[in-house]
């Protein structure tokens, strides 16, 4: 990978260069870990390409070993990497706000969905889970846990419906649909998701 010289001094396509480094790093981890073979449909055809695991890891600069590392071990708890992101899945269940509390407490937050494919990501798990929304700080007024807005939105049909004026928590409810999330009740115990941004 020819990050360092050439023409491309500008910083962002050397930031890009270095993601890309970094991801087929975590790549190598994956596989490493896992003891599996990933088939990267832009590689199956030409092996030639495919990326020397070893010599990759060797270049990362020290900052991103540490990184690296941080990654296989998330990986290893059972972390699920998507799209940039680090997934983590509950096994018991919790309140909204215990639940956000676990996820603080590993390095993460309620996950916040930012697209439609993270939206079908999250669906995959097939579960009624918690999300980082809420609206306990003003009725109507949905943030994501990171303060943001949500720019693209996902609710069933008749939802936010704030039943018994004490629904101020997102979930997934009807995961089966693309639009599936619910204000439910934040005392409720439901499965959660964290995201870790990486
Ligand atoms: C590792 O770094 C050296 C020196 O920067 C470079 O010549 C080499 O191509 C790099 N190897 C890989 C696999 O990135
Ligand atoms: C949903 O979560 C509950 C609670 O952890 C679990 O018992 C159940 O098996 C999960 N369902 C699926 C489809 O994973
Ligand atoms: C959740 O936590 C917030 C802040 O820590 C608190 O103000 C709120 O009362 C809690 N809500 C519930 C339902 O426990
Ligand atoms: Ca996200
Ligand atoms: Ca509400
Ligand atoms: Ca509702």
């Amino acid at each position: 990978m020819d990050c360092e010289n050439g023409a491309d001094t500008s910083t962002s396509k050397r930031k890009l260069c270095r993601l890309v480094a970094l991801s087929f790093a975590l790549l190598c981890i994956l596989q490493a870990t896992l003891n599996i073979s990933l088939r990267l449909p832009f590689y199956s055809s030409d092996t030639t390409t495919t990326p020397d695991c070893e010599a990759i890891i060797k270049n990362l600069t020290k900052e991103e070993d540490i990184k690296m590392n941080e990654l296989a071990r998330y990986i290893q708890q059972g972390w699920i990497y998507f799209k940039h992101s680090l997934y983590y899945v509950s096994s018991t269940e919790n309140t909204w706000n215990d639940s956000r509390e676990d996820c603080l407490q590993r390095g993460a937050d309620l996950v916040i969905i930012n697209s439609r494919e993270e939206q079908n990501f999250i669906r995959e798990f097939k579960n009624r889970t918690w999300i980082g929304l809420t609206d306990a700080e003003k009725e109507q007024t949905w943030k994501w846990v990171d303060g943001t807005t949500p720019t693209i939105s996902f609710w069933y049909i008749g939802e936010p419906n704030n039943v018994d004026g004490g629904e101020d928590c997102g979930e997934i409810y009807f995961y089966k649909r693309e639009n599936s999330w619910n204000d439910a009740p934040c005392g409720r115990k439901n499965v959660w998701i964290c995201e870790k941004n990486l």
